[in-house]
């Protein structure tokens, strides 16, 4: 459950936490992610958005630019695939959708893969991406994101389970047909919606993710 607000005004009800299936509460501690904590470098950061571009150029954004866009909120649980949610956090950032805005992708892309430091990537439709649904996260309870939780960038999408949201990202590679991201390819849900437990890839149903 989550509500948001777009560029300071609050567009949804403010939300309270609703359990979600099969899910039961962690702590605020919780941590979880593949490989090591990568080491922030501010001269060699950018987040990149490439692939099908409208204009079919990439945009190019440092850090300083990330910052300086139309700012939101989102308040959200954060649904681990492993059963682990963290209830109403209150991320602070940039509404993925404002980004597309901003850097747009041609009009036959379908599909977005987020790309991450390390070469960790999700798959995401085009329309989880849309408006007030996601967002690229700075802060978390109005504060800058710890190393572990993803700083200096985050993408949130609270619909989906949480490995659809990358730490440290990096860039969108914008796709006009689908392909698997990291998790995606090694047995989880290529959609991954929450209300609907599509947990792992042997529930996929045809046309909800490319061949294995
Ligand atoms: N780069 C990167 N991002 C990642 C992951 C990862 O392994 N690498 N794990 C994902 C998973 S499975 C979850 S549940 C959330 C956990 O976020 P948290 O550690 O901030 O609680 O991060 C997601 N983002
Ligand atoms: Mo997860």
């Amino acid at each position: 459950m989550w509500n948001f607000e777009r560029r300071g005004r609050a567009v949804g009800p403010v939300a309270a936490h609703v359990p979600a299936p099969g899910q039961r509460l962690a702590g605020s501690r919780f941590v979880t992610h593949y490989g090591p904590v990568p080491q922030f470098k501010p001269d060699h950061w950018d987040f990149r958005v490439f692939g099908a571009t409208a204009t079919r150029v990439n945009h190019s954004f440092t850090l300083k630019e990330v910052q300086g866009l139309p700012a939101s909120r989102l308040s959200a649980d954060l649904h681990c695939v492993s059963k682990w949610t963290v209830p109403e956090n209150d991320w602070g950032g940039v509404l993925a959708s404002d980004l597309l805005d901003i850097a747009p992708p041609a009009a036959d892309v379908t599909h977005v893969m987020v790309w991450a430091e390390y070469g960790y990537s999700a798959n995401l439709r085009l329309d989880d991406l849309a408006d007030g649904r996601a967002i690229l996260a700075t802060h978390n309870h109005g504060e800058r994101l710890s190393p572990e939780h993803g700083f200096p960038l985050r993408l949130v999408v609270p619909h989906l389970y949480g490995y659809k949201g990358p730490k440290w990202v990096r860039g969108m590679e914008y796709m006009t047909a689908d392909r698997r991201g990291f998790w995606e390819e090694r047995g989880y849900h290529n959609v991954g919606e929450v209300g609907r437990e599509q947990r792992y890839s042997y529930q996929e149903e045809p046309g909800e993710g490319p061949v294995l």
